[in-house]
């Protein structure tokens, strides 16, 4: 492989924006100046040069809800990469009572397929002794440090709080970080018993039986918990004040806590539910649903203020004929929407063109923050020497409209179908290799490597208060009052 060179471009990381070329060798990039030369010249005139996204939250290929979630490893990452996202960080999921070590092999297996980079999340989905000790080897030997914990989904994914309280002390010990989906499970199955008992069967009633509140109660249950365990607590798609609320909250007292929202969140509100079109309706079906103005209004504060860290997807894509499992009963219909080729444009349309966030920091929510929160910074999220040459060229000046006749992705529609974007990749390159130029998708099947993160043991040394309660101490007494009459 020769040298390649990025030139006439502006620079524009977390910190700075600059004019600069940057140079690439071995998929790494070797120096950033002016008037560089390589064997391949990539003119990035009128463009930034950016790192390229990482989305924290994909489930590629799952098995939920008696199917899999049809975007895999491959279609997945090249429509990642179509949008300029170069990492994707997917969820592996124990079965009930199936080990880790078990789960981790079926998603090494799956991900054999990668266009790009990408790392994995464990997800504790049950707790018992071999959970407990596979934890370890996942954190030393597989180099994952992040777990995640369903509060919702009961009967399936979902773990209790004795259960997390017990995998959040290991977490603490191992210095890992968790992950939680915040909802509290049990008042979700109660609300949906009871609308279907009152005839409500549609896709709106997904939405009313997931209610602001029952986020806000789990959030906060899990920012308590986690403090009681001392480990850092990472809450996957806030979509809501109600959740907002607790992690700035928190945040405030100094806890290690982020909230990430979703691009959709952001942009779309709940008004989809209520189309009069069941498919509609239904292919915009996921957990959390999509909320009201105010709410959305209370992200964009977040990202903007600093509460809320990251943007990602949580792109999790089923078929129309998928959704269809769900007519006659809401509670049926696969949870999950697509996202990993529009996060970028549409975060860029509606937060950098409308002056929300500036160009430094779209890069932080889409890539810097969650190399540093996952402990891949500066291999990842970065436009330093050294670093891997994963980058986005975006042209602020290029624009399309969204549609699922022109996606990567492997389903029949687009929940921001019909969607003006300005701001698109010129060129993504994943490890300094040209997968999109212009539009025209170069991807490499089997080109993506698993990127190892180790424990980020200085922010779990930073925690703050709670460890007292955890070392109690024994008070002496002089007499024991007699008991009985
Ligand atoms: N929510 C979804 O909508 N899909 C996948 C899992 C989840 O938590
Ligand atoms: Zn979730
Ligand atoms: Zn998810
Ligand atoms: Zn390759």
């Amino acid at each position: 492989m020769g040298t390649t060179v990025i030139k006439n471009g502006t620079v524009v990381t977390a910190d700075l924006s600059y004019e600069a070329d940057v140079l690439i060798e071995n998929g790494v990039i070797t120096e950033i100046g002016k008037d560089l030369r390589g064997d391949q010249e990539l003119d990035a005139t009128g463009c930034y040069v950016m790192p390229g996204g990482i989305d924290p939250h994909t489930h590629l290929e799952m098995p939920f809800m008696g199917t899999y979630s049809t975007d895999d490893f491959e279609s997945g990452t090249r429509a990642a990469l179509a949008g300029g996202t170069t990492m994707v960080v997917d969820f592996a999921l124990p079965a009930p009572e199936q080990g880790l070590l078990d789960a981790l092999q079926m998603w090494d297996n799956k991900s054999t397929r990668a266009n790009c980079d990408y790392s994995f999340h464990m997800a504790v989905t049950w707790w018992g002794e071999q959970v407990f000790n596979e934890m370890e080897t996942v954190v030393r030997e597989r180099g994952i440090n992040t777990f995640k914990h369903f509060m919702a989904y009961k009967g399936a994914l979902m773990v209790n709080d004795d259960e997390m309280y017990a995998s959040f002390q290991r977490l603490a010990e191992l210095g890992g970080i968790a992950m939680v989906h915040a909802e509290n499970g049990d008042v979700v199955a109660e609300l949906s018993a009871k609308l279907l008992a009152a005839g409500n069967t549609g896709p709106e009633a997904h939405a009313y039986s997931r209610p602001p509140q029952v986020e806000g109660e789990a959030t906060n249950r899990a920012i308590m918990i986690a403090d009681m365990a001392g480990v850092p607590l990472y809450v996957v798609h806030t979509s809501c004040e109600d959740s907002h609320e607790a992690i700035r909250r928190a945040r405030q007292l100094g806890k290690r806590v982020w909230g990430e929202p979703l691009i959709q969140h952001l942009t779309l509100d709940e008004s989809e539910y209520f189309n009069a079109d069941w498919d509609h309706a239904a292919r915009r079906v996921m957990s959390p649903p999509f909320r009201n103005k105010q709410h959305q209004d209370s992200l964009w504060h977040g990202l903007q203020s600093g509460s809320l860290s990251v943007v990602a997807t949580d792109h999790c894509a089923f078929t129309t004929e998928q959704k269809r499992y769900g007519v006659g009963d809401f509670t049926k219909i696969p949870n999950g929407t697509g996202g990993l080729e529009d996060r970028m444009p549409v975060l860029w349309t509606h937060g950098v063109e409308t002056g929300r966030l500036t160009p430094n920091e779209f890069v932080a929510v889409t890539s810097t923050n969650i190399a540093k929160i996952l402990n891949c910074y500066p291999k990842k999220g970065a436009i330093l020497v050294g670093a891997d040459a994963d980058i986005v060229v975006l042209d602020p000046k290029k624009e399309k409209v969204i549609s699922a006749s022109t996606q990567q992705s492997a389903i029949d529609y687009n929940v921001f179908e019909g969607m003006a974007v300005k701001g698109l990749p010129r060129f993504t390159l994943t490890r300094g290799q040209v997968a999109v130029h212009d539009g025209e998708i170069r991807t490499e099947e089997g080109h993506g490597k698993f990127v190892k993160r180790a424990p980020n043991t200085p922010v779990n040394k930073a925690l703050s208060s709670w460890k007292e309660l955890t070392a109690p101490r024994p008070v002496k007494r002089s007499g024991i009052p007699a008991t009985g009459v």
